[in-house]
């Protein structure tokens, strides 16, 4: 699939630090140290609605991964995928009454937009679960070959018995695993299979479903994980440096995703480290396209909101936390973004490159958006109180909230 434009990133004097981050594995922070080409894989959408502020959220914590590597002068191998055939899409599309791929194809538009807009920077491989197909076949006959897959009535499952590292990116006792899995899509309850945690690895063709030819796999659609261990393993290999999403994908997809690429290739680990993202909830609960407490990017824009502003919203919260959409958020976002648009208007003033040292440092330090926006904030209070008369300083200001932050002044 084709992804959306690359919004530049302008050039900034010196170079950036390398990113410490919090790894959920091995639950403590890790300083990553990619080689000159960063290696990134970040789950995307299941395209059945549009992008709310939660998945926002998610992708622009991983954008500031990728511009901290862009600043150290590393390029970026990024992949990401959409879930273009899954139980949510496929159900969505009866209860809307229209073709699934028409959804899907919708859906994904209006993404590509929303990211546009917000200068999400994209994926180098944007990747569909249907056009993986024929990379996703030969991986689980491989892992059935192996005996880490077996046969329930046409269903093909993984046996998480296969890797003796499983358990090992949430780290969740059995209880919670098995409470977890049958809230995000497994089947803990299907009698007949080995573990109750095991995942489907294909899914045997149903009426009045899409189907494909799947070899001596029979006709049927990918599981999910598998979707993504294929386009992550075929585009970067084992070992790339961060595997992303929101705190929801850590147990079963990330988990199974691991133990499926390890049992593939008898190597460890499939990521150097697992990122998560917190969830954003509105009215209490997380939102979620099953709950219908959503608000949407787009709506947001067409109601006339600054994609700027919507940007700014997102990075006021330390992408690992939860936290609350409202309207007070976006109201102190535009008005933080008017003032910063007012402070580097003008043609002098304090001098900024220790500014971009403090944006550096933050962003390097987990990921600290929260103390990159305090730093900028206290250089614009500089400015509107004092001034300065350092002529490169405003321009330094703008492309520093540019190059690092994505938001354009
Ligand atoms: N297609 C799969 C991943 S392979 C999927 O989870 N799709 S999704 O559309 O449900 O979510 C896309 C991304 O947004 C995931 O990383 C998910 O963790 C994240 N996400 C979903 N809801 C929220 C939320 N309320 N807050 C923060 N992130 C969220
Ligand atoms: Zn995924």
């Amino acid at each position: 699939m084709y992804a959306w434009p690359a919004s530049d990133v302008p050039a900034l004097p010196g170079s950036g630090r390398d990113l410490r981050i919090h790894d959920t594995a091995t639950g403590g922070p890790i300083t990553l140290q990619p080689g000159p080409v960063a290696r990134m894989y970040v789950c995307g959408i299941t395209p059945y609605d549009a992008t709310h502020l939660g998945h926002a959220a998610t992708y622009n914590a991983f954008d500031l991964v990728q511009r901290v590597w862009l600043d150290t002068g590393r390029q970026v191998d990024y992949v990401q995928n959409v879930t273009d055939v899954d139980d949510p899409l496929l159900e969505r599309a009866v209860a809307n009454e229209e073709d699934w791929t028409v959804l899907a194809e919708r859906e994904t538009a209006l993404f590509r937009e929303d990211m546009t807009a917000l200068r999400m920077l994209p994926p180098r491989h944007y990747i569909g679960a249907v056009e993986a197909i024929p990379e996703i076949v030969p991986l689980v006959e491989r892992l059935r070959a192996a005996g880490a897959a077996y046969e329930l009535e046409g269903d093909i499952y993984f046996s998480v018995a296969a890797d003796p590292a499983f358990g090992g990116v949430s780290g969740l006792d059995a209880e919670t695993m098995r409470l977890l899995s049958a809230e995000r899509g497994g089947d803990p309850e299907r009698p007949g299979k080995k573990n109750p945690l095991d995942p489907m690895l294909w899914v045997a063709a149903r009426e009045g479903e899409p189907s494909w030819d799947g070899g001596s796999l029979g006709r049927g659609r990918p599981g999910w994980h598998i979707e993504c261990v294929a386009i992550a393993l075929g585009r970067l290999g084992m070992g790339f440096d961060v595997q992303g999403g929101g705190s929801d994908l850590a147990f079963p997809h990330h988990e199974m995703g691991a133990s499926h690429a390890q049992a593939l290739t008898g190597q460890w680990p499939f990521a150097r480290a697992y990122v998560h993202a917190g969830m954003v909830g509105l009215d209490g609960e997380k939102m979620s396209k099953s709950k219908g407490n959503l608000v949407f990017v787009s709506q947001l824009r067409r109601s006339g909101v600054d994609p700027a502003a919507i940007r700014l919203a997102l990075l006021a919260h330390h992408y690992r936390a939860d936290w609350e959409w409202t309207d007070g958020v976006l109201e102190a976002a535009v008005a933080r973004l008017e003032r910063w648009r007012s402070a580097v208007s003008r043609p002098d003033g304090p001098p900024a490159d220790g500014l971009l040292e403090e944006v550096r440092r933050a962003l390097a330090d987990d990921l600290d958006a929260p103390a990159a926006l305090a730093a900028v904030d206290r250089w614009v209070e500089t400015q509107r109180t004092t001034g300065g008369t350092d002529e490169g300083a405003p321009g330094l200001v703008s492309r520093t909230a540019d190059a690092l932050l994505g938001v354009a002044l």
